[in-house]
């Protein structure tokens, strides 16, 4: 029997999902995952928790970038991003999305602009560094922000970029506003904003959002409410209209920000989130984990089953 279900697998392409356990490092602490696959390497992408134990809000001034060909041996590559490298930014380094096109790799990350009075919540624009490679070197790509100020909130607040690379070439622009989703296109040079913001409708919508794509399908997952689960919309088509489909990830114990990313790697579906279970963890001390991700014969995801708290 047990050659037979090593058959079966491997016809269909999957291998036995195997994880290097949760968090996935003990050190440094990271957050805000994101995933691109390269060259038959997932590369990770995170925010960096610099806050002390017991001290609230985020300090967060670096992201990380890790590797793995297999989901089980991953290596530290370092901090490859930080607020220094942008001119124009000023404090918090939060979710930012790497993604690769026209043969380069474009790292979309949210800051407080220098412009902003306001330090903590204000103020966010959202910027983007280039390189030949996932591991960098990186830098600015443009020397100002793509997205500074839009009018239609009081509070300037752009963060949790995501961009998707479509099959006909065409990149799009998602973000997150607390509560609002906006979606706008991109020109070919991964710099400029290409036509209008637009409001993205997502019910129950508080930031994080994540695109991916599974047949004719688009994704869209996001953290919702506050504190927040992991929720997910559908549609033909990137612009909507989006139904929406329910829970993936229930809230967390320990972190009310549940920021996730959704990946096919080596023929096994992983969903990729933060928690702060560490024994010094907290909600500004988290930690990036990894469990498996599964559809039902109606392409609906199944809620995730998590490992750990
Ligand atoms: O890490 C700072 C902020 O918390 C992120 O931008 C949000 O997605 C939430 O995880």
């Amino acid at each position: 029997p047990l050659v037979m279900l090593i058959a079966i697998l491997s016809a269909c392409g999957k291998k036995e999902v195997k994880y290097s356990g949760n968090p996935l490092f003990k050190s440094p602490l990271t957050a805000d995952p994101s995933v691109l696959v390269y060259n038959d390497t997932l590369y990770l992408f995170t925010g960096s928790d610099e806050q002390e134990l017991g001290k609230d809000g985020f300090l967060m001034k670096k992201w990380y970038v890790f590797s793995t060909p297999d989901m089980v041996n991953w290596t530290n590559h370092g901090v490859k991003l930080q607020v220094e490298d942008f001119e124009w930014a000023a404090a918090n380094a939060f979710a930012g999305h790497c993604v690769e096109n026209n043969g380069k790799f474009w790292w979309y990350v949210p800051m407080v602009h220098k412009d902003s009075t306001a330090r903590v919540n204000e103020g966010f624009a959202i910027g983007v560094a280039v390189a030949d490679h996932p591991l960098g070197p990186y830098k600015d790509a443009s020397g100002k922000p793509i997205i500074a100020d839009t009018t239609k909130n009081s509070i300037v607040l752009n963060i949790d970029p995501v961009v998707y690379v479509d099959d006909d070439k065409q990149v799009y622009m998602l973000w997150g506003s607390w509560n609002e989703a906006r979606i706008v296109k991109l020109k070919d040079n991964m710099t400029e904003v290409d036509g209008p913001v637009e409001t993205v409708e997502a019910k129950n919508f508080f930031e994080a959002p994540w695109i991916h794509k599974r047949n004719d399908t688009y994704y869209l997952s996001y953290a919702a409410h506050y504190p927040s689960t992991t929720e997910y919309s559908t549609s033909k088509s990137i612009m909507g209209p989006w139904e929406y489909q329910g829970v993936i990830n229930d809230t967390l114990p320990n972190s009310p920000t549940n920021h996730q990313a959704i990946i096919t790697f080596k023929g096994n579906d992983y969903f990729i989130y933060h928690n702060a279970g560490l024994e010094d963890g907290g909600p500004f001390r988290r930690s990036v984990c990894v469990d498996k991700l599964e559809y039902d014969e109606n392409g609906k995801i199944k809620k995730v089953v998590r490992t750990t708290t």
